[in-house]
């Protein structure tokens, strides 16, 4: 089997490390990895596959020699050095909501438009995690009675703010468990211990956030189809990993629970938890560090006689919200012989 020369762009981040653990659970022919981060990170040592890796520089050149390099440095950081790499012919897979929305660049959930993927397009967007797990749910239910209204809200993980996230709250928690007096928030907009912030990433003009509008834009793109509208609301909860969204969906056709659970059931990437009788329905504990959306409370909508129901999705941000996405759009451009 052909290897490929791999880098990692933001290698030390919360997804970075995610990435390549993906690259080693997945077996991915990685025939050499280059690991990349700021000056902050160079030299430190990183595990691949049993080996030490060095950390260097993200420099503008970095994809000279290198066939596919996963990106997790923030937009700033993409849009600084993802260009050059792609026009040094290397496919780049980008995990920041630098190009998501550029009409030439492709943004791929693989169970979802593969198709997207060509040649040509080095450059690859991975979409925002919440959108990711979400629309891996809608797909089927899309293909069988077409989505017209989805109104979301979500319950995200700290994770999701990178390791920044994650420390923080660590902190938190920690202090409050010694009975010490509790760091002040730096991160997030308040303290995130033993609280909810209704607020992830800056306010728009029409008092949605950027966030809320990824989930909006992103889910038309992605599933091809620019007539389902999607209002989202996007709360940062005090919980490590995992993201949990409660989905609401109206159909064209009719959909009862029963043919929505059937098609669920079958869908790639999914795993249903539906018996709500011997509490069964997903958590965020444990769907941490699984590679699977899962999907439970599947029901009909009681308050309208419209073709209308609702369900909750929950799927581990760092590894299907971002890593594992990008690790399966480099296997699904070797799957096609695109690279
Ligand atoms: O720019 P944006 O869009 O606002 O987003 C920036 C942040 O979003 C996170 C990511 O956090 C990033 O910091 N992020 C991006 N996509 C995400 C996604 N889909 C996402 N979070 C969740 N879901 P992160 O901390 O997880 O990862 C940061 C990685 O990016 C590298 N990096 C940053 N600037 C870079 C760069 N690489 C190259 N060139 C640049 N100019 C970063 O490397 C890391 O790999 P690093 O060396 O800067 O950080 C290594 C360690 O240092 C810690 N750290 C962070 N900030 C500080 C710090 N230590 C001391 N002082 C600091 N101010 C980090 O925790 C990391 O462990
Ligand atoms: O667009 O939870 O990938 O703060 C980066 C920040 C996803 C959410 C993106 C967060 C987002 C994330």
């Amino acid at each position: 089997m052909k290897k490929y020369r791999v880098a990692v762009a933001g290698a030390t981040g919360a997804v970075g490390n995610e990435m390549i653990k993906m690259l080693e659970n997945r077996n991915f022919p990685v025939e050499s990895i280059k690991l990349l981060a700021s000056e902050r990170s160079v030299g430190k040592k990183l595990m691949f596959n049993g080996k030490e890796v060095e950390v260097g520089l993200l420099t503008k050149d970095g994809g000279k020699g290198v066939d596919i390099a996963l990106f997790s440095a923030g937009a700033s950081v993409s849009k600084e050095f993802a260009p050059s790499f792609a026009a040094d012919g290397c496919f780049v897979i980008d995990n920041s909501s630098a190009w998501r929305m550029d009409k030439e660049i492709p943004l791929v959930v693989p169970e979802v438009n593969p198709n997207d993927l060509s040649k040509e397009k080095k450059l690859i967007a991975n979409p925002n995690c919440s959108t990711i797990q979400m629309v891996v749910a809608l797909k089927p239910l899309h293909d069988a009675a077409k989505i017209k209204r989805v109104i979301v809200s979500t319950y995200q993980s700290v994770s999701g703010a990178g390791q920044k996230g994650i420390n923080e709250l660590t902190a938190q928690t920690k202090a409050w468990a010694e009975g010490k007096e509790i760091p002040p928030a730096n991160k997030f907009q308040y303290q995130i211990a033993f609280n909810l912030i209704p607020q992830i990433d800056v306010f728009t003009e029409n008092g949605y956030t950027k966030e809320e509008m990824k989930m909006t834009n992103e889910t038309k793109k992605i599933m091809g189809d620019d007539s389902i509208e999607v209002s989202a609301t996007c709360i940062r909860v005090p919980v490590f990993r995992s993201h949990s969204e409660n989905v609401w969906i109206e159909t064209e056709k009719p959909l009862s629970p029963a043919q929505a659970k059937e098609l669920l059931s079958k869908a790639e990437g999914i795993q249903l938890l539906d018996e709500p009788e011997s509490k069964k329905y997903p958590m965020p504990l444990f769907a941490e560090n699984t590679q699977i959306t899962y999907v439970g409370r599947i029901r009909g909508d009681i308050s309208t006689k419209n073709n209308a129901l609702t369900f909750w999705v929950v799927s581990d941000n760092l590894l299907k919200g971002a890593a594992l996405n990008a690790v399966q759009i480099a296997e699904t451009l070797i799957k096609r012989g695109l690279v």
